[in-house]
Protein backbone atom coordinates (compact mmCIF):
# COMPACT_ATOMS: atom_id res chain seq x y z
CA UNK A 1 0.00 0.00 0.00
CA UNK A 2 1.25 3.57 -0.81
CA UNK A 3 1.33 5.80 1.64
CA UNK A 4 2.37 9.17 -0.24
CA UNK A 5 2.23 9.77 -4.12
CA UNK A 6 4.44 12.60 -5.79
CA UNK A 7 2.85 13.76 -9.18
CA UNK A 8 5.54 14.87 -11.12
CA UNK A 9 3.24 16.78 -13.21
CA UNK A 10 1.29 19.90 -13.65
CA UNK A 11 -2.70 21.14 -14.49
CA UNK A 12 -5.74 18.88 -14.91
CA UNK A 13 -3.85 15.66 -14.53
CA UNK A 14 -2.05 16.77 -11.28
CA UNK A 15 -5.22 17.59 -10.01
CA UNK A 16 -6.85 14.27 -11.72
CA UNK A 17 -4.24 12.33 -9.58
CA UNK A 18 -4.65 13.91 -6.50
CA UNK A 19 -8.42 13.80 -6.46
CA UNK A 20 -7.85 9.71 -7.08
CA UNK A 21 -5.26 9.63 -3.97
CA UNK A 22 -7.56 10.81 -1.40
CA UNK A 23 -10.35 9.07 -2.10
CA UNK A 24 -7.65 5.97 -1.56
CA UNK A 25 -6.34 7.83 1.59
CA UNK A 26 -3.33 8.24 0.39
CA UNK A 27 -1.19 11.59 0.79
CA UNK A 28 0.05 13.29 -1.68
CA UNK A 29 3.15 15.38 -2.93
CA UNK A 30 2.72 18.22 -5.31
CA UNK A 31 5.73 19.79 -7.47
CA UNK A 32 5.79 22.64 -9.63
CA UNK A 33 7.73 25.35 -10.96
CA UNK A 34 7.59 29.06 -10.12
CA UNK A 35 5.43 29.56 -13.26
CA UNK A 36 2.59 27.32 -11.21
CA UNK A 37 2.90 28.42 -7.99
CA UNK A 38 -0.40 29.60 -7.90
CA UNK A 39 -1.86 26.20 -9.36
CA UNK A 40 -4.68 24.24 -8.45
CA UNK A 41 -2.76 20.94 -7.95
CA UNK A 42 -0.05 23.14 -5.84
CA UNK A 43 -3.21 24.09 -3.60
CA UNK A 44 -4.98 20.34 -3.30
CA UNK A 45 -1.78 18.53 -2.44
CA UNK A 46 -1.18 17.81 0.85
CA UNK A 47 2.21 19.10 0.42
CA UNK A 48 4.02 20.85 -2.25
CA UNK A 49 7.57 21.34 -3.35
CA UNK A 50 9.14 23.82 -6.12
CA UNK A 51 11.07 22.46 -8.71
CA UNK A 52 12.42 24.76 -10.68
CA UNK A 53 12.15 27.81 -12.99
CA UNK A 54 9.36 27.66 -15.75
CA UNK A 55 10.80 26.00 -18.57
CA UNK A 56 10.04 22.19 -18.43
CA UNK A 57 13.69 21.70 -18.81
CA UNK A 58 14.23 23.02 -15.54
CA UNK A 59 11.32 21.53 -13.33
CA UNK A 60 8.72 18.74 -15.00
CA UNK A 61 11.86 17.55 -17.35
CA UNK A 62 14.45 17.45 -14.75
CA UNK A 63 14.89 14.08 -12.74
CA UNK A 64 17.77 15.23 -10.00
CA UNK A 65 14.82 18.07 -8.97
CA UNK A 66 12.12 15.64 -9.17
CA UNK A 67 14.23 12.58 -7.24
CA UNK A 68 15.32 15.58 -4.43
CA UNK A 69 11.83 16.52 -3.62
CA UNK A 70 11.05 12.25 -3.45
CA UNK A 71 13.70 12.21 -0.95
CA UNK A 72 12.83 15.31 1.47
CA UNK A 73 8.65 14.50 1.02
CA UNK A 74 9.33 10.99 2.08
CA UNK A 75 7.19 9.61 -1.17
CA UNK A 76 7.21 6.26 -1.82
CA UNK A 77 5.62 5.87 -5.40
CA UNK A 78 5.74 8.66 -8.81
CA UNK A 79 2.74 8.66 -10.85
CA UNK A 80 4.19 10.81 -14.22
CA UNK A 81 1.04 11.83 -15.30
CA UNK A 82 0.99 12.50 -19.05
CA UNK A 83 3.57 13.92 -21.69
CA UNK A 84 6.80 14.72 -19.86
CA UNK A 85 8.50 12.23 -18.20
CA UNK A 86 5.51 9.82 -18.77
CA UNK A 87 6.98 7.48 -21.04
CA UNK A 88 10.94 8.67 -20.26
CA UNK A 89 12.35 4.64 -19.92
CA UNK A 90 15.44 6.49 -18.22
CA UNK A 91 13.10 8.26 -15.28
CA UNK A 92 11.48 4.65 -14.89
CA UNK A 93 14.61 2.57 -14.24
CA UNK A 94 16.12 5.56 -11.84
CA UNK A 95 12.85 5.23 -9.75
CA UNK A 96 13.49 1.41 -9.95
CA UNK A 97 16.53 1.78 -8.70
CA UNK A 98 15.74 4.26 -5.96
CA UNK A 99 12.70 2.14 -4.60
CA UNK A 100 10.36 4.37 -5.64
CA UNK A 101 7.17 2.46 -6.88
CA UNK A 102 6.78 4.49 -11.03
CA UNK A 103 3.29 4.14 -11.41
CA UNK A 104 3.67 3.07 -14.99
CA UNK A 105 5.54 0.36 -17.15
CA UNK A 106 8.97 -1.01 -16.34
CA UNK A 107 12.06 0.93 -18.93
CA UNK A 108 12.44 -2.44 -20.46
CA UNK A 109 9.01 -1.90 -21.55
CA UNK A 110 9.12 1.45 -22.21
CA UNK A 111 11.80 1.45 -24.79
CA UNK A 112 10.39 -1.43 -26.31
CA UNK A 113 7.39 0.38 -27.70
CA UNK A 114 9.14 3.27 -27.97
CA UNK A 115 11.28 2.61 -30.78
CA UNK A 116 8.63 2.16 -33.39
CA UNK A 117 10.39 -0.53 -35.71
CA UNK A 118 11.01 -2.20 -32.27
CA UNK A 119 7.42 -2.37 -31.41
CA UNK A 120 6.61 -3.51 -34.99
CA UNK A 121 8.65 -6.27 -34.88
CA UNK A 122 7.16 -7.38 -31.24
CA UNK A 123 3.94 -7.06 -32.58
CA UNK A 124 4.71 -8.87 -36.13
CA UNK A 125 5.57 -11.99 -34.18
CA UNK A 126 3.04 -11.76 -31.53
CA UNK A 127 -0.01 -11.88 -34.50
CA UNK A 128 -0.46 -8.26 -34.53
CA UNK A 129 -1.95 -6.85 -37.69
CA UNK A 130 0.92 -4.49 -39.11
CA UNK A 131 0.54 -1.86 -42.15
CA UNK A 132 2.98 -3.95 -44.92
CA UNK A 133 6.61 -2.08 -45.31
CA UNK A 134 9.83 -2.48 -44.93
CA UNK A 135 11.37 -4.66 -42.72
CA UNK A 136 12.80 -2.69 -40.52
CA UNK A 137 15.19 0.47 -40.97
CA UNK A 138 15.96 1.50 -44.72
CA UNK A 139 19.07 1.31 -45.58
CA UNK A 140 19.33 3.83 -48.91
CA UNK A 141 17.56 5.36 -51.24
CA UNK A 142 17.61 2.64 -53.88
CA UNK A 143 16.34 0.19 -51.17
CA UNK A 144 13.09 2.82 -50.35
CA UNK A 145 12.65 2.95 -54.08
CA UNK A 146 12.31 -0.81 -54.57
CA UNK A 147 10.07 -1.51 -51.81
CA UNK A 148 8.13 1.66 -52.79
CA UNK A 149 7.95 0.01 -56.75
CA UNK A 150 6.93 -3.58 -55.20
CA UNK A 151 4.51 -2.07 -53.04
CA UNK A 152 2.83 0.67 -54.67
CA UNK A 153 1.90 4.26 -53.99
CA UNK A 154 1.79 6.14 -51.80
CA UNK A 155 3.83 5.17 -49.19
CA UNK A 156 4.70 6.76 -45.71
CA UNK A 157 8.31 7.65 -44.18
CA UNK A 158 8.63 7.25 -40.55
CA UNK A 159 11.04 8.05 -38.00
CA UNK A 160 11.74 4.93 -35.75
CA UNK A 161 12.30 7.30 -32.87
CA UNK A 162 9.01 9.03 -33.75
CA UNK A 163 5.90 8.92 -33.01
CA UNK A 164 2.47 11.23 -32.59
CA UNK A 165 3.44 12.18 -36.13
CA UNK A 166 6.55 14.07 -35.72
CA UNK A 167 9.11 13.83 -38.84
CA UNK A 168 6.68 11.82 -41.23
CA UNK A 169 6.66 12.23 -45.09
CA UNK A 170 4.00 11.35 -47.80
CA UNK A 171 5.54 9.98 -51.02
CA UNK A 172 3.00 10.21 -53.88
CA UNK A 173 5.43 9.11 -56.73
CA UNK A 174 8.94 7.81 -57.29
CA UNK A 175 10.21 11.48 -58.84
CA UNK A 176 9.19 12.42 -54.95
CA UNK A 177 10.91 9.74 -53.34
CA UNK A 178 15.36 11.42 -52.88
CA UNK A 179 13.88 14.76 -51.44
CA UNK A 180 11.02 13.12 -49.35
CA UNK A 181 13.72 11.03 -48.19
CA UNK A 182 16.63 13.25 -47.55
CA UNK A 183 14.12 15.79 -45.45
CA UNK A 184 12.94 12.73 -43.30
CA UNK A 185 15.98 11.75 -42.08
CA UNK A 186 17.50 14.43 -41.65
CA UNK A 187 14.56 16.01 -39.54
CA UNK A 188 14.18 12.96 -37.63
CA UNK A 189 18.13 13.24 -36.81
CA UNK A 190 17.90 16.54 -35.39
CA UNK A 191 14.66 15.80 -33.58
CA UNK A 192 15.34 12.77 -32.27
CA UNK A 193 19.10 12.11 -32.62
CA UNK A 194 18.53 8.68 -34.39
CA UNK A 195 18.18 9.39 -38.22
CA UNK A 196 16.63 6.18 -38.53
CA UNK A 197 13.38 6.08 -40.71
CA UNK A 198 11.22 3.03 -42.06
CA UNK A 199 8.20 2.65 -44.81
CA UNK A 200 5.10 1.78 -44.44
CA UNK A 201 2.16 1.74 -47.52
CA UNK A 202 -0.29 5.15 -47.18
CA UNK A 203 -3.64 4.36 -45.69
CA UNK A 204 -5.56 7.01 -46.84
CA UNK A 205 -8.44 8.51 -44.93
CA UNK A 206 -8.09 6.31 -42.33
CA UNK A 207 -9.64 6.49 -38.92
CA UNK A 208 -7.76 6.52 -35.43
CA UNK A 209 -9.47 4.40 -32.95
CA UNK A 210 -7.60 2.88 -30.12
CA UNK A 211 -8.10 -0.18 -27.36
CA UNK A 212 -7.39 0.92 -23.62
CA UNK A 213 -5.59 -2.37 -22.19
CA UNK A 214 -4.62 -3.29 -18.30
CA UNK A 215 -2.52 -5.34 -17.45
CA UNK A 216 -1.25 -6.47 -13.95
CA UNK A 217 1.54 -7.86 -12.58
CA UNK A 218 0.95 -11.35 -12.73
CA UNK A 219 0.66 -11.56 -16.94
CA UNK A 220 -3.06 -10.67 -16.69
CA UNK A 221 -3.89 -8.26 -19.16
CA UNK A 222 -8.00 -7.51 -20.31
CA UNK A 223 -9.49 -4.66 -22.64
CA UNK A 224 -11.75 -1.97 -21.79
CA UNK A 225 -13.11 -1.34 -25.30
CA UNK A 226 -12.19 1.69 -27.61
CA UNK A 227 -11.95 5.05 -28.18
CA UNK A 228 -12.64 7.26 -31.51
CA UNK A 229 -9.69 9.91 -31.71
CA UNK A 230 -9.97 10.97 -35.87
CA UNK A 231 -11.23 14.62 -34.83
CA UNK A 232 -7.43 15.71 -34.70
CA UNK A 233 -5.68 18.33 -35.75
CA UNK A 234 -1.55 18.40 -36.98
CA UNK A 235 -1.53 15.08 -34.42
CA UNK A 236 -3.39 17.08 -31.83
CA UNK A 237 -6.42 15.46 -30.44
CA UNK A 238 -10.06 18.31 -29.89
CA UNK A 239 -12.39 15.60 -29.67
CA UNK A 240 -12.30 11.65 -28.36
CA UNK A 241 -15.53 9.57 -28.02
CA UNK A 242 -16.24 5.78 -26.91
CA UNK A 243 -18.00 3.88 -28.43
CA UNK A 244 -16.66 4.60 -31.59
CA UNK A 245 -19.32 5.37 -34.26
CA UNK A 246 -17.57 3.05 -36.55
CA UNK A 247 -17.30 0.20 -34.62
CA UNK A 248 -19.18 -3.18 -34.73
CA UNK A 249 -19.48 -5.75 -31.96
CA UNK A 250 -17.34 -7.99 -34.33
CA UNK A 251 -14.49 -5.60 -34.79
CA UNK A 252 -14.67 -4.29 -31.27
CA UNK A 253 -13.72 -8.51 -30.64
CA UNK A 254 -11.47 -8.65 -32.85
CA UNK A 255 -9.57 -5.21 -32.03
CA UNK A 256 -9.75 -6.15 -28.52
CA UNK A 257 -7.72 -9.20 -28.82
CA UNK A 258 -5.58 -8.23 -30.89
CA UNK A 259 -4.53 -5.25 -28.27
CA UNK A 260 -4.81 -7.99 -25.43
CA UNK A 261 -2.08 -9.66 -27.63
CA UNK A 262 0.15 -6.68 -28.09
CA UNK A 263 0.18 -6.08 -24.18
CA UNK A 264 0.68 -9.35 -23.20
CA UNK A 265 3.59 -9.57 -26.03
CA UNK A 266 5.52 -7.51 -24.07
CA UNK A 267 3.81 -8.61 -19.96
CA UNK A 268 2.50 -5.16 -20.12
CA UNK A 269 1.94 -3.62 -16.20
CA UNK A 270 0.06 -0.59 -15.58
CA UNK A 271 -2.89 1.13 -17.79
CA UNK A 272 -1.97 1.24 -21.38
CA UNK A 273 -3.44 2.22 -25.50
CA UNK A 274 -2.95 0.53 -28.12
CA UNK A 275 -3.56 3.20 -31.38
CA UNK A 276 -4.95 1.44 -34.70
CA UNK A 277 -5.36 2.84 -38.07
CA UNK A 278 -8.66 1.68 -39.49
CA UNK A 279 -9.43 1.76 -43.03
CA UNK A 280 -12.96 1.91 -45.10
CA UNK A 281 -12.74 -1.64 -45.19
CA UNK A 282 -12.68 -2.15 -41.28
CA UNK A 283 -8.75 -3.68 -42.07
CA UNK A 284 -7.24 -2.53 -38.82
CA UNK A 285 -3.29 -2.08 -38.08
CA UNK A 286 -1.62 -1.53 -35.52
CA UNK A 287 0.39 1.92 -34.90
CA UNK A 288 1.84 2.48 -31.45
CA UNK A 289 1.40 1.68 -28.34
CA UNK A 290 0.91 4.50 -25.15
CA UNK A 291 2.60 2.87 -22.46
CA UNK A 292 0.87 5.76 -20.17
CA UNK A 293 -2.39 6.87 -18.94
CA UNK A 294 -3.91 9.32 -21.58
CA UNK A 295 -5.57 12.44 -22.25
CA UNK A 296 -8.51 10.77 -23.03
CA UNK A 297 -9.02 8.02 -20.64
CA UNK A 298 -12.35 10.31 -19.22
CA UNK A 299 -14.39 8.98 -22.34
CA UNK A 300 -13.82 5.20 -21.04
CA UNK A 301 -14.25 5.73 -17.36
CA UNK A 302 -17.33 7.30 -18.05
CA UNK A 303 -18.75 4.42 -20.46
CA UNK A 304 -17.06 1.45 -18.49
CA UNK A 305 -18.15 3.30 -14.95
CA UNK A 306 -14.83 2.32 -13.63
CA UNK A 307 -11.95 5.27 -12.25
CA UNK A 308 -8.40 4.61 -14.55
CA UNK A 309 -6.13 6.47 -12.38
CA UNK A 310 -7.47 4.49 -9.64
CA UNK A 311 -7.06 0.70 -11.45
CA UNK A 312 -3.31 1.85 -12.13
CA UNK A 313 -2.77 2.69 -8.83
CA UNK A 314 -4.19 -0.59 -7.93
CA UNK A 315 -2.27 -2.21 -10.16
CA UNK A 316 1.41 -0.67 -9.19
CA UNK A 317 0.73 -1.70 -6.05
CA UNK A 318 0.42 -4.92 -6.97
CA UNK A 319 -3.23 -5.54 -6.60
CA UNK A 320 -4.53 -9.13 -9.10
CA UNK A 321 -6.87 -7.52 -12.40
CA UNK A 322 -9.98 -9.48 -12.81
CA UNK A 323 -9.14 -10.08 -16.29
CA UNK A 324 -12.43 -9.52 -17.90
CA UNK A 325 -12.99 -7.44 -20.94
CA UNK A 326 -15.34 -4.22 -20.65
CA UNK A 327 -18.49 -3.30 -23.47
CA UNK A 328 -19.14 0.40 -22.86
CA UNK A 329 -22.16 1.38 -21.63
CA UNK A 330 -24.04 4.46 -23.25
CA UNK A 331 -22.10 7.20 -24.95
CA UNK A 332 -19.16 9.58 -23.82
CA UNK A 333 -17.64 12.86 -25.45
CA UNK A 334 -14.67 14.38 -24.47
CA UNK A 335 -14.12 18.71 -26.02
CA UNK A 336 -10.29 19.43 -25.25
CA UNK A 337 -10.63 23.20 -24.16
CA UNK A 338 -7.58 24.95 -25.31
CA UNK A 339 -6.47 28.64 -24.78
CA UNK A 340 -6.66 28.47 -28.32
CA UNK A 341 -8.12 30.84 -30.94
CA UNK A 342 -9.99 28.59 -32.75
CA UNK A 343 -10.49 32.05 -36.07
CA UNK A 344 -6.70 31.90 -35.94
CA UNK A 345 -5.33 28.68 -36.99
CA UNK A 346 -5.39 28.10 -32.85
CA UNK A 347 -2.91 30.44 -32.08
CA UNK A 348 -1.85 29.72 -28.26
CA UNK A 349 -3.98 32.02 -26.30
CA UNK A 350 -2.30 32.08 -22.92
CA UNK A 351 -3.37 34.44 -20.06
CA UNK A 352 -5.39 35.40 -17.08
CA UNK A 353 -9.12 34.04 -17.07
CA UNK A 354 -10.68 36.77 -15.54
CA UNK A 355 -14.34 35.40 -16.00
CA UNK A 356 -15.17 31.19 -15.40
CA UNK A 357 -18.33 29.51 -15.35
CA UNK A 358 -18.01 25.69 -15.64
CA UNK A 359 -20.89 23.66 -16.73
CA UNK A 360 -22.70 21.38 -14.66
CA UNK A 361 -25.99 19.22 -14.94
CA UNK A 362 -27.21 15.78 -15.95
CA UNK A 363 -24.48 13.74 -18.07
CA UNK A 364 -21.54 16.43 -17.60
CA UNK A 365 -17.96 16.42 -16.13
CA UNK A 366 -15.37 19.19 -16.18
CA UNK A 367 -12.31 18.12 -15.75
CA UNK A 368 -9.88 21.49 -15.11
CA UNK A 369 -7.53 23.12 -13.04
CA UNK A 370 -8.54 26.42 -13.77
CA UNK A 371 -10.59 29.37 -11.73
CA UNK A 372 -11.36 32.48 -11.89
CA UNK A 373 -7.84 35.01 -12.12
CA UNK A 374 -5.87 31.98 -12.77
CA UNK A 375 -3.46 32.68 -15.31
CA UNK A 376 -2.33 30.33 -18.02
CA UNK A 377 1.28 30.22 -18.48
CA UNK A 378 2.67 30.48 -21.58
CA UNK A 379 5.48 27.70 -21.03
CA UNK A 380 3.32 24.23 -21.14
CA UNK A 381 0.61 23.00 -23.71
CA UNK A 382 -2.36 25.03 -23.87
CA UNK A 383 -5.33 22.91 -22.56
CA UNK A 384 -7.29 24.66 -19.28
CA UNK A 385 -9.46 21.38 -19.23
CA UNK A 386 -11.86 18.35 -20.33
CA UNK A 387 -15.42 19.01 -20.85
CA UNK A 388 -17.16 15.29 -20.53
CA UNK A 389 -20.85 14.47 -21.24
CA UNK A 390 -22.07 10.55 -21.25
CA UNK A 391 -25.56 9.58 -22.16
CA UNK A 392 -27.44 7.00 -23.40
CA UNK A 393 -27.00 7.40 -27.15
CA UNK A 394 -24.42 9.39 -28.70
CA UNK A 395 -27.02 11.71 -30.67
CA UNK A 396 -27.81 12.80 -26.86
CA UNK A 397 -24.22 12.60 -24.84
CA UNK A 398 -23.97 15.19 -28.73
CA UNK A 399 -26.80 17.16 -27.47
CA UNK A 400 -25.72 17.47 -23.72
CA UNK A 401 -22.28 18.99 -25.16
CA UNK A 402 -23.75 21.63 -26.65
CA UNK A 403 -25.86 22.27 -23.88
CA UNK A 404 -22.59 22.16 -21.75
CA UNK A 405 -20.44 24.52 -24.42
CA UNK A 406 -23.41 26.48 -24.15
CA UNK A 407 -22.80 27.36 -20.46
CA UNK A 408 -19.31 27.17 -20.81
CA UNK A 409 -17.73 31.19 -19.91
CA UNK A 410 -14.35 31.92 -19.90
CA UNK A 411 -13.46 34.94 -20.41
CA UNK A 412 -9.67 37.17 -21.12
CA UNK A 413 -8.39 34.25 -22.91
CA UNK A 414 -9.71 32.70 -26.76
CA UNK A 415 -10.46 29.14 -26.27
CA UNK A 416 -11.62 25.90 -28.43
CA UNK A 417 -15.44 26.08 -27.30
CA UNK A 418 -16.67 27.92 -30.60
CA UNK A 419 -14.97 25.42 -32.65
CA UNK A 420 -16.44 22.77 -30.55
CA UNK A 421 -20.12 24.05 -30.75
CA UNK A 422 -19.62 24.36 -34.65
CA UNK A 423 -18.83 20.61 -34.64
CA UNK A 424 -21.82 19.77 -32.21
CA UNK A 425 -23.76 20.90 -34.87
CA UNK A 426 -21.87 19.98 -38.20
CA UNK A 427 -24.17 16.90 -40.02
CA UNK A 428 -21.05 15.22 -41.07
CA UNK A 429 -19.97 14.34 -37.56
CA UNK A 430 -23.46 14.26 -36.18
CA UNK A 431 -24.18 11.42 -38.40
CA UNK A 432 -20.35 9.64 -37.51
CA UNK A 433 -19.13 10.30 -41.06
CA UNK A 434 -15.68 11.10 -40.47
CA UNK A 435 -11.92 10.05 -40.30
CA UNK A 436 -8.40 11.68 -39.63
CA UNK A 437 -8.41 13.68 -42.69
CA UNK A 438 -12.23 15.74 -41.42
CA UNK A 439 -10.73 18.84 -39.77
CA UNK A 440 -8.80 19.57 -42.94
CA UNK A 441 -11.73 20.57 -44.79
CA UNK A 442 -13.55 22.37 -41.44
CA UNK A 443 -13.65 26.35 -41.89
CA UNK A 444 -15.06 27.92 -39.16
CA UNK A 445 -18.16 30.27 -39.42
C1 LIG B 1 -0.04 6.58 -40.97
C2 LIG B 1 -1.08 7.13 -41.76
C3 LIG B 1 -1.39 6.49 -42.93
N1 LIG B 1 -0.71 5.40 -43.31
N2 LIG B 1 0.60 5.50 -41.41
C4 LIG B 1 -0.03 9.99 -37.61
C5 LIG B 1 0.48 9.91 -36.23
C6 LIG B 1 1.35 8.74 -36.16
N3 LIG B 1 1.02 7.98 -35.00
C7 LIG B 1 1.11 7.98 -37.40
N4 LIG B 1 0.19 8.74 -38.19
C8 LIG B 1 -0.28 8.26 -39.37
N5 LIG B 1 0.33 7.13 -39.82
C9 LIG B 1 0.27 4.92 -42.55
N6 LIG B 1 0.94 3.85 -42.97
C10 LIG B 1 -1.72 8.27 -41.31
C11 LIG B 1 -1.31 8.86 -40.12
C12 LIG B 1 -2.03 10.05 -39.76
C13 LIG B 1 -2.89 10.09 -38.66
C14 LIG B 1 -3.07 9.00 -37.83
C15 LIG B 1 -3.91 9.06 -36.76
C16 LIG B 1 -4.60 10.24 -36.51
C17 LIG B 1 -4.44 11.34 -37.29
C18 LIG B 1 -3.57 11.29 -38.38
C19 LIG B 1 -3.42 12.40 -39.18
C20 LIG B 1 -2.58 12.34 -40.24
C21 LIG B 1 -1.87 11.18 -40.52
Amino acid sequence: MFKKILIANRGEIALRVIRTAREMGIKTVAVYSTADRDSLHVKFADEAVCIGKPQSSDSYLNIPHIMAAVEITNADAIHPGYGFLAENAKFSQICADHGIKFIGPTAEMISKMGDKISAKETMIAAGVPVIPGSEGLLQSLEEAKSIAREMGYPVILKATAGGGGKGMRIVWEESEMERAYDTAKVEAGAAFKNDGIYMEKFVEEPRHIEIQVAGDQYGTVCHLSERDCSIQRRHQKLVEESPSPFMTPELRHKMGEAAKKAAAAINYESVGTIEFLVDKHRNFYFMEMNTRIQVEHCVTEEVINHDLIKEQIKIAMGEKISGLDYEPQGHAIECRINAEDPYNDFRPSPGKITVLHQPGGHGVRVDSHAYTGYVIPPYYDSMIGKLITVARTREEAIDTMYRALSEYVIEGVKTTIPFHLQLMQDERFRSGDFNTKFLEGFKMK
